[in-house]
């Protein structure tokens, strides 16, 4: 088995399912998280599933990733259009990069529609609800895989 992939939440992905279904949906981030690692189970990954709603945080494991995962999947949330300091994190690290919005960013406000990170990923996927989690591991299965 490869290195593990990472999969990065960001500030207040830890309400999911409890506020903002109409957004979010009903799922908890430990439902998303569970799904995941069956799903990495059935494709024989790793995976390392983490959430912190500090900038700071996110960095040190975008950093501790470069030897010790294969790839990171990320929703940054709301710093996904705040920070460059994530973006220059992801640019240091040499692996496959996947982001993943629960909604479509492109469909709400105006201020969602740039996101800094998107600039470093290999692929985005935004607006197919929790379910974009697993569309994105499958994915970087495939690209850690080949
Ligand atoms: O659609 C996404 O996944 C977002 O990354 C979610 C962020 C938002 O700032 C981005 O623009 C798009 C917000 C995450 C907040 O998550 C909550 C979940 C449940 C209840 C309240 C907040």
């Amino acid at each position: 088995m490869t290195q593990p992939i990472l999969v990065l939440n960001g500030p207040n992905l830890n309400l999911l399912g409890l506020r903002q279904p109409e957004i979010y949906g009903r799922e908890t981030l430990g439902d998303v998280e569970a799904a995941l690692g069956r799903l990495a189970t059935e494709l024989g990954v790793g995976l390392d599933c983490r959430q912190s709603n500090h900038e700071g945080a996110l960095v040190d494991w975008i950093q501790g990733a470069r030897d010790a995962a294969a790839g990171i999947i990320i929703n940054p949330g709301a710093y996904s259009h705040t920070s460059v300091a994530i973006l220059d994190a992801l640019n240091a690290f040499e692996g496959p990069v996947l982001e993943v919005h629960i909604s479509n960013i492109h469909k709400r406000e105006v201020f969602r529609h740039h996101s800094f990170v998107s600039a470093r990923a290999e692929g985005v996927i935004a607006g197919f609800g929790t379910e974009g989690y697993l569309l994105a591991l499958r994915r970087m299965a495939s690209l850690v895989q080949s």
